[in-house]
């Protein structure tokens, strides 16, 4: 499914973000350590090769609501950007860590210029942040920074089971209706 806001597409898709050719950037549900882990983390670590956690090696640890971008190896992408996302639970706010990682992920992506970025529900798997509460935070904040992005046109997110693909459909109809 996809939209035109300001200019820029969004889609919300079901898949495996490890497996988003099209796209310049995809968002990894990292660790501190940025090594291989569950999960997305597991999927691209896999999928881009031992050289991702190498490379992420100079950065590590990352705090919460952090970002940084390695480059993306044997993934059919031009780089990664690896978010830690809050503990639900644990680390706190976590509604403003959460959102740290999406705009430090954007602002990366503008950075490099990057057309295209996809991200997963970070923290809304090991790291047990409610899924509907994730999105309600997350998608009025996206939707609300594109208009000032420069360089990307295109937010994909990338999500993993059809229920949750209807869910995000649901809130950004609703939230263009308005
Ligand atoms: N593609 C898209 N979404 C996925 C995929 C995939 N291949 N695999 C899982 N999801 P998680 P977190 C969904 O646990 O909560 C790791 O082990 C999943 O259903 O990957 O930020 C790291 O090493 C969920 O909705 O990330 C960290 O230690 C969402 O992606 C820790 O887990 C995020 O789940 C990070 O936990």
């Amino acid at each position: 499914m996809n939209w035109e806001v300001a200019d820029k597409t969004i889609e919300v898709i079901q898949g495996d973000i490890a497996a988003q050719d099209d796209i310049a950037a995809v968002v990894n549900a990292a660790n501190a350590q940025l090594e291989t882990g569950g999960g997305v983390a597991g999927a691209l670590h896999r999928a881009a090769g031992p050289e991702l956690a190498e490379a992420g090696r100079k950065y590590a640890p990352i705090s919460p609501g952090e970002a940084v971008i390695t480059p993306a190896f044997q993934l059919p992408n031009e780089g990664v950007i690896h978010c830690l996302g809050p503990v639900f639970g644990e680390d706190k706010p976590e509604d403003q860590l959460l959102l740290s990682c999406y705009e430090q992920a954007l602002e990366l992506a503008e950075k490099e210029k990057l057309e295209s970025i996809a991200f997963p529900a970070i923290s809304t798997g090991a790291f047990g942040y409610p899924f509907e509460e994730a999105m309600k935070k997350v998608l009025p904040f996206v939707l609300e920074r594109l208009p000032s992005l420069k360089f990307v046109h295109t937010v994909r997110f990338v999500l993993f089971n059809e229920q949750e693909v209807e869910q995000y459909v649901r809130y950004i109809e609703d939230y263009l209706m308005k």
